[in-house]
């Protein structure tokens, strides 16, 4: 039985990667750091076929400890601060953990066992201003904020030690992937949530900020499997994942408004605090690469997720709503 450890196994992405690598019959690590209160919420109906352990992407001694005791195949450092918006409050916070981080546990790959094969959680956010319409392996990178250039650190880290030690060390490119588990604070799940509320009556406004901005949004339960395709080849490489589209914040509104029979212009309202210092305008990707060698393509279409979404958030508050 193949043993795959899982930083960040709270977040998103670590717990659609957990249910899909039980469904391949792996034993499955996640990893989490202290907290003074419980954040299980998205692993809770997986809790009792996961083993947690804890340990910081701060702390070089807690990873050593983590990779020695349970000598795992693979492992998928998706740990992160991951809302661009706090990298411009948090810069440093966010070059530790997102960039140093990822060298303290190659550094721990290294020394403690260097035939694992590495996953790191890259980002299209590491193309920034965009050099090239659409986006590969080969675009040059520009970053906007500081955490996509702690991003472009943690990717060439792990080239460097792809190339230096010898290490299967795979940096997956991947472009934004949502999900009704998606964190609040970003723009997808807040407008899914927003108009879950007032629909449901519970309010009658959705603050938000660049609507022009467009993204190539896809599904986080499609894009787990290139994570674990990544580390099935024979050869470590970079691969770029997405859905090959992009839609602006203004059009997932009016899909998701419409969905419930609203018009997203009567709530919307404009926020100063919602815009960035620096925007990212477009991304869409170019995964033919991926497409090629891995055989992976995204399955749930772009109406599809904002719908699911939705569904996901009326479902949660119409709960709440009538159960209290
Ligand atoms: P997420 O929901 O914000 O999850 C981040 C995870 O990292 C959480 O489990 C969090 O733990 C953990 N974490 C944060 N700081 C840590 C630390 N110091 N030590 C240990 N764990 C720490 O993010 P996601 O959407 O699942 O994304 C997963 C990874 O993919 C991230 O690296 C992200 O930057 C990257 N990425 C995401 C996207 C996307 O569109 N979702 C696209 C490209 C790349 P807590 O629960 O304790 O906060
Ligand atoms: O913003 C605009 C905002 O915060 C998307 C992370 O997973 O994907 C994510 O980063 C766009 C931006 O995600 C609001 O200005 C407008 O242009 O949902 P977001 P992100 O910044 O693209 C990448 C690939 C990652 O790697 C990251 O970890 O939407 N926008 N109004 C807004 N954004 C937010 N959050 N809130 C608004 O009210």
């Amino acid at each position: 039985m193949k043993t795959a450890l899982i930083t960040g196994i709270t977040g998103q992405d670590g717990s659609y990667l957990a249910e899909f690598l039980l469904k391949k019959n792996y034993k499955v690590i996640g990893v989490m750091r202290r907290s003074s209160t419980t954040t299980h919420e998205r692993i809770e109906h997986i809790l009792d076929k996961i083993t947690l352990a804890q340990a910081d992407m701060h702390d070089q001694g807690s990873l050593i400890n983590l990779i020695e005791e349970y000598q795992p195949t693979e492992v998928y450092n998706l740990a992160a601060q991951s809302f661009v918006h706090s990298s411009w409050n948090q810069p440093i916070l966010t070059g530790d953990v997102n960039a140093l981080g990822v060298t303290r546990l190659l550094e721990t790959i290294r020394y403690v066992n260097p035939k694992i094969r590495f996953y790191q959680a890259s980002s299209s956010e590491m193309f920034g201003k965009v050099q090239e319409i659409p986006q590969n392996e080969k675009t040059p990178f520009y970053p906007r904020s500081p955490y996509g250039v702690a991003k472009v650190y943690g990717h060439w880290i792990t080239v460097n030690y792809r190339e230096s030690f010898n290490i299967f060390a795979s940096s997956g490119i991947l472009f934004n992937h949502e999900s009704p588990r998606r964190g609040l604070e970003f723009v997808t799940r807040k407008i899914s949530d927003g108009v879950a509320r007032i629909k449901l009556g519970l309010s009658d406004r959705l603050n938000l900020g660049n609507l022009d901005a467009q993204r190539d949004w896809g599904f986080a339960g499609d894009f787990v499997e290139a994570m674990w395709l990544m580390l099935q080849q024979s050869e470590p490489n970079n691969y770029v994942i997405g859905t090959g589209e992009t839609h602006s914040v203004r059009e997932f509104c009016e899909i998701a408004f419409d969905y419930v029979g609203l018009e997203y212009e009567k709530y919307v309202i404009n926020d100063e605090h919602n815009f960035r210092p620096a925007e990212v305008d477009l991304l869409i990707s170019d995964p033919s690469q991926a497409m090629k060698d891995l055989g992976w393509k995204y399955k749930v279409s772009f109406k599809e997720l904002v719908k699911m979404m939705v569904d996901a958030d009326l479902n949660r508050l119409e709960y709440h709503h009538y159960s209290n």
